[in-house]
């Protein structure tokens, strides 16, 4: 006779933070990834993903009453959605909570790149800095220039209000033309060619699928004013290594600021960490208090909706 008040068992990737393993553990027995990789698991009923574990229908496979798939984020391009589809299996994910953070992360980038924020910093704490010199570490403009959004959704709406404030011009590209959008804060629609040539800042703001990978390329890098600065805030590959490295090696544009990369983390020796017209971040979105914990809670709400055969807040759709 099943303990019908007994916990339901999730299988958890680590390491999980300390407040997400408290508010789970409240609810739910949590079982490590690695113990459950073999064998069968009829008592599994969840599966919570925090930190972008690789999950397919051959690990879905080792729970046959799986319920509900729940993600920390809203990217999930670590999952294989449709194998949980062709399983009957809900993924929930957590869009919305997290915009303002990651576009106001975007913006930082933004202006540490044009602004060279980081290099100042070294050099402010430097033995070198003896003097104030009014002709070093000149930067490029960030108001009345061009700011080119590829991919304007929930995130990259909120990039672009940020944009107009700061007296930019925004042109985006996307799938579909957001007429509202063109007519409630002015932004312009572009082909994604124009947008590439007429902008000086770029920012990457589309979800990792087959159609988006690598789609900033050595050719659209090419397309790009030597002068523009590339912003890399949704997932690593969607961005060519090769060809970023290249082009900031050559100079072909005048600076990147990525916090995602391909791999990531990069090789402690790869190239692109010895440039210092690159600005890193160590996915760093929406990393702030408030917005993890926002997420905690929805992606648990998600959780604990599937658990219990109810409809998620937020199911991913193919
Ligand atoms: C998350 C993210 O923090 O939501 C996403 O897609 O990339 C991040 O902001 C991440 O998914 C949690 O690991």
């Amino acid at each position: 006779m099943p303990n019908a008040s007994a916990k339901p068992n999730i299988v958890v990737d680590s390491p999980l933070s300390d407040s997400l393993r408290r508010m789970l553990s409240e609810r739910c027995e949590l079982l490590p990834w690695s113990a459950t990789e073999q064998g069968t698991h009829e008592s599994v009923t969840g599966i919570y993903t925090f930190g972008h574990p690789h999950l397919d229908g051959s690990m879905m496979d080792h729970f046959p009453e799986l319920k509900v798939i729940s993600n920390f984020g809203v990217g999930v391009d670590h999952i294989n959605v449709a194998d949980a589809i062709s399983r009957d299996i809900p993924v929930g994910n957590t869009p919305g909570v997290l915009d303002g953070a990651t576009a106001d992360m975007a913006f930082a980038l933004l202006m540490a790149a044009g602004r060279k924020v980081v290099a100042g910093d070294r050099y402010a704490r430097s033995r070198e800095f003896t003097v104030y010199d009014p002709g070093y570490m000149l930067g490029r403009e960030i108001h009345s220039q061009t700011l080119g959004i590829i991919g304007l959704g929930r995130i990259g709406y909120q990039i672009a209000r940020r944009a107009i404030g700061f007296d930019m011009r925004v042109m985006y590209h996307n799938r579909h033309r957001h007429e509202n959008a063109e007519q409630q804060i002015g932004v312009q629609y572009a082909t994604f060619d124009e947008l590439l040539q007429q902008s000086d800042y770029v920012v990457i703001s589309v979800p990792l699928n087959d159609e988006t990978r690598g789609m900033i390329d050595a050719i659209a890098l090419n397309q790009m004013k030597s002068t523009a600065i590339l912003i890399n805030i949704g997932r690593g590959p969607l961005v060519d290594t090769e060809a970023i490295t290249t082009a900031l090696q050559q100079k072909r544009i005048y600076a990147a600021a990525l916090d995602v990369t391909d791999p990531e983390p990069l090789p402690r020796d790869h190239p692109l960490l010895a440039l210092d017209n690159v600005t890193l971040t160590p996915h760093l979105g929406s990393a702030t208090e408030q917005t993890r914990h926002r997420m905690a809670e929805l992606s648990i709400e998600n959780l604990m909706c599937g658990l219990t055969d109810k409809a998620l807040i937020h199911e991913v759709t193919p």
